[in-house]
């Protein structure tokens, strides 16, 4: 097994992505595991810069390869709010349901069919050595009316994936990581690890 390590300060993601990466010879250690006070300000303008800001910040206090990923929910009928945002929608110190909330009044008068929305989610892998990877995922759906379901986190209650009747937080996790924007990226990662199995060993500097 190569260690890897996973450079997120949230609990949710790291549940979700564990069974992502085992079939891929890689052990994930939590970044906060090495360095408690680990903590990144998302300044980045773009969910590839905040990933990359966060797999770099996790590489330079652990000296060790990191995985970060950065995910946002586009709402077409708000021009693509909350995106990058998605964890601040509701204000700086916001929650889960304070975010909920605030999307489902912003979309209080919007019928069925222009509730469509999509999560995007991108990792990126990041070596001491400077040599990093980017990989993506997508899953497209429509924001339903009100809440359903407790599994998930964040907007999964009110996210309805295509050609589901179910919300996110109404399906197991072990059918969310056959489909979702997160099992889509790290699925992506995992296969590019198989196919190069050296690659987070390499130590020499990029060319
Ligand atoms: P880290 O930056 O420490 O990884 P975070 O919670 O800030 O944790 P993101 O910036 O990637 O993570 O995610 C922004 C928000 O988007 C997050 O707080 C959730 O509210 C929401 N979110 C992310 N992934 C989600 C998912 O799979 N399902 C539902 N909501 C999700």
């Amino acid at each position: 097994m190569t260690r890897l390590v996973l450079a997120t300060a949230n609990p949710d993601k790291v549940r979700e992505i564990e069974p992502l990466l085992t079939g891929a010879g890689v052990e994930l250690v939590g970044v906060t595991d090495m360095v408690p006070e680990w903590e990144v300000v998302e300044t980045g303008r773009t969910l590839e810069d905040n990933a990359r800001l966060k797999a770099r910040a996790a590489v330079v206090a652990t000296g060790e390869a990191a995985v970060a990923d950065d995910t946002g929910l586009f709402v077409t009928e708000l021009d693509g709010a909350p995106g990058v945002r998605s964890s601040r929608f509701a204000g700086e110190t916001a929650t889960y349901r304070g975010n909920v909330e605030l999307l489902l009044d912003r979309l209080r008068k919007v019928p069925q069919k222009r509730r469509k929305a999509k999560f995007r989610t991108a990792v990126v892998v990041a070596k001491p050595n400077g040599t990093e990877r980017t990989f993506e995922g997508v899953l497209l759906g429509y924001i339903t009316d009100s809440p359903r379901g407790d599994g998930g986190f964040g907007y999964d209650p009110v996210f309805e994936p295509c050609g589901q009747d179910l919300t996110l937080a109404e399906l197991p996790l072990s059918v969310k990581n056959t489909m979702s924007h997160r099992a889509r990226a790290f699925i992506a990662l995992a296969e590019f690890l198989m196919a190069n199995p050296d690659w987070l060993e390499v130590t020499d500097p990029p060319v």
